[in-house]
């Protein structure tokens, strides 16, 4: 059995891990990412950024002369950097967080989505959400992981959670919402919690967020007075689970829809017959300084 020292300084077994994580719906791994690894990523962000390493949809070019930290404040976040960058592919097989991701999830896992948030001084949150609303499994196992590469903090805009709230299993209305505090997300609603139920999850750089698809969480605006607040989240499912994801092709019977743009992380993919595609390219989030595209 595994022991690490958990963000509070106590040590928990994989076992206490597990256990929160069903009981909470979420729970921080320390050390999830070594201190090199952190550094490395954020070097990455940069030449993703500036585009060195595929155009990024939705982005403008360089600007000349303009400084790293200026280039990373204007992106909000970068969805699928794993497709074109070697170091944010190889980030989303970190043994620690794969190791407990065989626990919550099973033997067989897959991962079809990265995103690398930047959220520099000002940058909006996500209203309250359920991942799954996003990225539906058949078999409720969607599992992200939230890797800090600056600290989080209330003061840069670290996750909040409701604990508990993936424990019913159901997924909330969404709609619009027009709060400055969030980018163009919408936001869940109808649910049988308050604002006032939500813990903010700080965590040291290194340190990932484990949290269930069903989990609603949101983050708040970076106000500015702790510097960036850069994360590397990744979602996982069962491999054993078709990932209804995405436009149904006209061919397809809805129920046997299957987003193959997928990277096995643990076991075996029960359906590697279907091969691999090469769908998601990288694109930059929009915040709501253009406006939000409704
Ligand atoms: O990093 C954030 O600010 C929000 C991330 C989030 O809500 C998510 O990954 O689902």
């Amino acid at each position: 059995m595994t022991t690490v020292t958990t963000a509070t300084g106590q040590p928990a077994t994989t076992t206490d891990l597990v256990d929160r994580y069903h009981r909470d719906g979420f729970v921080v791994l320390p050390g999830a990412l070594g201190p090199a690894e952190v550094e490395e990523l954020r070097e990455e962000a940069v030449r993703l950024c500036r585009g060195d390493l595929a155009e990024i949809g939705g982005a403008a070019g360089p600007v000349p002369g303009e400084s790293d930290e200026d280039l990373l404040r204007r992106f909000l976040c970068v969805h699928y950097p794993h497709k074109v960058s070697e170091v944010a592919a190889r980030a989303m097989h970190a043994p620690a967080v794969v190791a407990l991701l065989t626990q919550v999830i099973g033997p067989n896992v897959k991962s079809m989505q990265s995103m690398l948030f930047v959220k520099s001084e000002g940058k909006p949150g996500q209203p309250w959400h359920q991942d799954e609303y996003f990225i539906p499994t058949r078999d409720r196992s969607l599992t992200a992981a939230w890797i800090a590469l600056d600290d989080a903090t209330v003061e840069n805009g670290c996750l909040w959670v409701l604990p508990g709230s993936h424990r019913r299993g159901v997924l909330y209305p969404a709609r619009d919402q027009d709060d400055d505090e969030f980018d163009c997300s919408v936001e869940a609603y109808d649910f049988p919690y308050q604002d006032d139920d939500a813990v903010p999850v700080e965590v040291p750089a290194g340190a990932a967020v484990i949290f269930n698809g069903y989990l609603l969480h949101r983050s708040l605006r970076n106000s500015g007075r702790h510097g960036f607040r850069r994360a590397l989240v990744h979602h996982y499912m069962s491999a054993e689970s078709l990932l209804p994801w995405r436009a149904v092709p006209d061919n397809v019977h809805v129920g046997m829809h299957d987003f193959r743009d997928i990277v096995m992380v643990a076991g075996e993919d029960p359906y590697a017959y279907k091969g691999v595609e090469d769908i998601s390219r990288p694109l930059s989030r929009p915040d709501k300084d253009g406006g939000c595209d409704r």
